[in-house]
């Protein structure tokens, strides 16, 4: 099985996995839970083109490079049409990697975080801290007549107790929604960072009390594993139109790296980066911005590592 839009490159040029890799990318590449514009199936590959323009990949924050300790396991070979199968073959394929990397998985339509959380309940044994980036909050209980989406998996997780609901952490929330969507995860204890609430707020120093109220938040539940969601949406239109329900007055390019660059050394064990669908892109502003978001990520993350290494 080889759809034509699975990816041939890789990210960052990294080798394939390997025992000598850590870290590794894996493409997502499935929308068929989407509720507008599909193509997110075509992310991975766009979001690997346009890491290739980061070169050495030495990060300018960390003054690390995350080549050399980088893989790339290529896109798992899905069903292509039933939400059930996809999750049900995603599962294996995904517990496999991440006993075996730290992993980053580009998708791909935001359906594909509930079984990622799944396997990394599974193999942590216990429920994870969340920080989603995200213009949605994600909690809805039904998918315009179906129970499960790419707009569900917040309050999926939350009520299967995936996710530890005092550090769920909301940040970029704006669209239409009623308040028990849209204040889901506040009312079960968690934290919410609105795209208004955020409006003005672009520096490290300007950010500094959202980044201490997150980190507060996990300090005090004894840091559990982290998982970052990242849906491209959460930017503008104007950082990243090419993505399938675009909501305006969102959140800046430099607004989301302050956060990673800030929380890196937090206690952070997988991320994705979803939603990135590059037909409705301009001047692959979208791909570049979903790129640039996992370089830091992973930069982050092996920054991190060597500081507690010395
Ligand atoms: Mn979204």
């Amino acid at each position: 099985m080889n759809f034509a839009f699975l990816s041939n490159n890789a990210f960052l040029k990294a080798p394939p996995v390997s025992d000598a890799t850590p870290f590794a990318v894996a493409g997502v590449a499935w929308d068929g839970s989407v509720t507008n514009r599909p193509g997110a199936r075509f992310g991975p590959r766009a979001v690997r083109e346009a890491s290739h323009m980061l070169c050495d990949a030495t990060h300018p924050h960390f003054d690390t490079s995350p080549l050399g300790q980088l893989g790339d396991a290529g896109d798992l070979a899905l069903p292509n049409t039933s939400l059930v199968a996809m999750r049900e073959a995603m599962m294996p394929l995904a517990e496999a990697l991440i006993r075996r990397h730290h992993m980053a998985w580009i998708g791909g339509d935001h359906s594909i975080t509930l079984p990622l959380l799944r396997a990394y309940k599974a193999w942590f044994g216990r429920p994870l801290a969340v920080i989603h980036f995200d213009a949605h909050c994600d909690t809805w209980q039904d998918h315009f007549g179906e129970p499960s989406g790419h707009g569900t998996w917040v309050y999926e997780a939350i009520q299967e107790g995936l996710v530890q609901r005092e550090c769920m952490v909301q940040l970029g929330i704006r669209s239409a929604g009623t308040r028990d969507a849209r204040e889901y995860v506040q009312d079960q204890g968690g934290l919410i960072f609105t795209a208004r609430a955020l409006r003005g707020l672009e520096s490290p120093g300007q950010l500094a009390p959202v980044l201490r109220a997150i980190r507060a938040r996990m300090a005090a539940h004894g840091h559990p594993p982290l998982y970052l969601s990242l849906d491209i949406d959460c930017l503008d239109p104007a950082f990243a139109p090419g993505t399938g329900t675009p909501e305006p007055a969102g959140m800046s390019s430099a607004q989301v790296a302050s956060v990673l660059e800030e929380l890196a050394d937090l206690n952070f064990v997988g991320m994705d980066c979803v939603e990135v669908a590059p037909a409705y892109d301009h001047a692959e502003l979208t791909s570049n911005a979903a790129a640039n978001f996992v370089w830091t990520y992973l930069s982050g993350r092996v920054a991190a590592t060597r500081s507690r290494a010395a």
